[in-house]
């Protein structure tokens, strides 16, 4: 790599400039963002299976109206990463083939199945709140088209997030067996809410030349911990309970302390081990199969349109 070019680069980043996709970069910018931005975008397809199931059984119209909205947005958001890791030079049907195959990863979260409505609403409440938390820091970020893509997916994501509180609201006030029902989803979703931030920034592999190159703007640790911070006051009063009893907030240093996760877990879960790992990807298999003559009859030449004889 030239290192008048570097340096060069590296100035614009620290001067806050953003690079657009014909500037002069790094490979390993190109290849780290690429890698990032993909996986984002298989994580918000993905992402769309456990609450897309629950569209029809969502409890009432209204429910079921803006649980549709929800989802059709996340496949956008999607759409807009795949069109944004696609100005770094990869084809979109290359990360399509590369999700299918198991060769990229998507976040951890979506390999768990939504047994209850109150699991699509665990999802909506916070694990919405935990990618804006992420998403509005890298918004900030270095690489415009990324950026501009975050910008208008944290704009959607508010409207998830206020949706999906006041789903678990609804049942944390409700009946016994609502109350029941909700508690459950935060025993069976808190560990995969934990892992979702990442691994601790000490193990975290790629997290030194994504800050210095303003890629990611918090680090897992700090997203954690903002989560933590802004989210756990809410959830207790509501009534509810975590299932970690260290869980609480040093008054001195203002940090949250917490159980590690296993980590373990973690690793099997995103490696393609995970309770529901093969189903996801048999949907998207079997969507992109129905979908190949669609693909086929728009890049085909124009058939000749012949008028009908009067
Ligand atoms: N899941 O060195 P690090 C959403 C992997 S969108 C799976 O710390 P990095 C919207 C990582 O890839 C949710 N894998 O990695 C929605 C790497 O493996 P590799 C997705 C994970 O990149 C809501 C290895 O571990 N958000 O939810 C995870 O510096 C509701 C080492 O880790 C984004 O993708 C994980 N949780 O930091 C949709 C945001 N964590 O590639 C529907 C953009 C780590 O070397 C319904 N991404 N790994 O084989 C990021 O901010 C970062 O990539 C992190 C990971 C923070 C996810």
């Amino acid at each position: 790599e030239d290192p008048i070019k570097l340096a060069e680069f590296e100035a614009r980043i620290d001067r806050g400039e953003k690079i657009e996709p014909s500037d002069w970069m790094p490979q390993l910018y190109r290849k780290q963002l690429t890698r990032m931005i993909e996986q984002h975008a298989h994580s918000e397809i993905i992402g769309a299976l456990p609450e897309g199931t629950w569209i029809t059984r969502a409890p009432g119209f209204k429910r079921k109206l803006a649980l549709m909205a929800k989802v059709q947005d996340e496949v956008g958001h999607a759409q807009l990463l795949y069109s944004a890791a696609e100005t770094l030079g990869k084809p979109r049907e290359e990360m399509i083939t590369d999700l299918i195959n198991g060769k990229s990863k998507y976040s951890n979260i979506f390999n768990y199945p939504a047994f209850t409505w109150a699991d699509s609403c665990f999802i909506s409440w916070l694990v919405d709140a935990g990618a804006i938390v992420n998403q509005i820091a890298n918004s900030k970020g270095s690489y415009g088209p990324y950026c501009r893509a975050l910008e208008r997916i944290c704009a959607e994501e508010s409207f998830h997030l206020k949706y999906g509180h006041h789903c678990v609201i609804h049942l944390a006030t409700g009946t016994k067996v609502q109350r029941e029902m909700m508690q459950e989803a935060f025993n069976r979703w808190w560990t995969p809410m934990m892992h979702f931030f990442g691994p601790s920034d000490k193990i975290s592999v790629h997290s030194e030349i994504l800050m210095r190159w303003k890629v990611k703007m918090s680090s897992n640790d700090e997203c954690r911990q903002q989560f933590l911070d802004m989210y756990v006051p809410k959830i207790w009063e509501l009534g509810l309970t975590l299932p970690d009893e260290n869980l609480r907030k040093d008054p001195e240093t203002g940090e949250w302390q917490f159980t590690e996760p296993d980590w373990e877990e973690f690793k099997r879960v995103i490696n393609g081990d995970g309770p529901c790992n093969k189903e996801r990807l048999a949907v998207r298999r079997v969507a992109e199969e129905r979908g190949a003559w669609v693909r086929q009859a728009l890049l085909a030449p124009k058939a000749k349109y012949v008028a009908p004889l009067a």
